[in-house]
């Protein structure tokens, strides 16, 4: 079995859970479902299909409380279980599984953190309307305006850690829940001398589901980032 496990949240995903573990499969990783007790009954097909597969399990949480800690809690249980290398991807087919292989490529031939990124030749989004375009890019340009950092993608979530850079990470400091959680972690590898690739995305919308995106999600981010930057200069990141 390969040292990867891939994170999947998940809030009312049950019309993509079972396709998404399926994609997964022939990859030969791990996939391990953080589940916030979606009312759905997300938890239960994927109780079901970690007694069907090896390769899945899942961890229940109590209550949504945003991506960030319930990817913190995923990424704590991926370390205790020994993975090399860890991943974050959306539950909704944004994602394509076929790219995890190109995201632990990257990481296996050298890079720290490698980024599933929109905004690098090649990559890019499809479906979006101009407003939506225009929030996520420009979300992108003011955090790395504010943080100083090369990386042109930084709201993005799918990205895959060397397992050295979730152990250095001081998790339990990171206070972000949203896009906040994508910024922060990037960050944070870099601030501890970490190196991170952009790796090419196409980013298709979900057809399936609905999207939990929301204005505080957005608000968030924009307060966390100069928050994050006077962390840094204070030392404290
Ligand atoms: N466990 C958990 N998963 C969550 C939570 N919020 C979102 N998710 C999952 O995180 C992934 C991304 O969330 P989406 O709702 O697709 O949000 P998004 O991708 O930022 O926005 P869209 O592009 O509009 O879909 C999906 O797999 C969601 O089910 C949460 O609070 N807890
Ligand atoms: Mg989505």
């Amino acid at each position: 079995m390969s040292g990867a496990i891939v994170c999947l949240p998940t809030y009312n995903e049950r019309a993509n859970l079972e396709a998404m573990v399926h994609a997964l499969e022939p990859l030969g990783v791990r996939v391990l479902v953080v589940d916030d007790n979606s009312p759905d009954g997300t938890g239960e097909i994927a109780d079901r299909l970690a007694e069907e597969h090896e390769f899945v399990s899942v961890l229940h949480r109590e209550r949504k409380e945003g991506l960030g800690p319930a990817y913190i809690a995923g990424f704590r249980r991926a370390l205790a279980d020994g993975a090399e290398y860890i991943l974050e991807m959306d539950c909704d087919f944004s994602h394509d599984p076929a790219d995890v292989r190109r995201l632990l490529a990257a990481c296996e031939s050298g890079a720290d953190l490698a980024l599933g990124s929109r905004y690098v030749p090649g990559g890019g989004t499809e479906d979006w309307g101009l407003v939506r375009r225009f929030v996520s890019a420009g979300g992108s340009w003011y955090a790395r305006a504010l943080l100083g950092i090369p990386i042109r993608d930084l709201t993005g979530g799918f990205k895959c850690y060397r397992r050295v850079v979730l152990e250095r990470m001081d998790l339990s400091a990171i206070a972000s829940k949203g896009y906040a959680f994508q910024i922060e972690t990037t960050y944070r590898a870099l601030r501890l001398g970490f190196t991170a690739v952009e790796i090419p995305i196409r980013f298709t919308d979900r057809t399936r589901g609905t999207s939990k995106m929301s204005r505080s999600i957005v608000l968030e981010a924009v307060a966390r980032v100069p928050a994050l930057r006077f962390a840094a200069l204070a030392g404290r990141i």
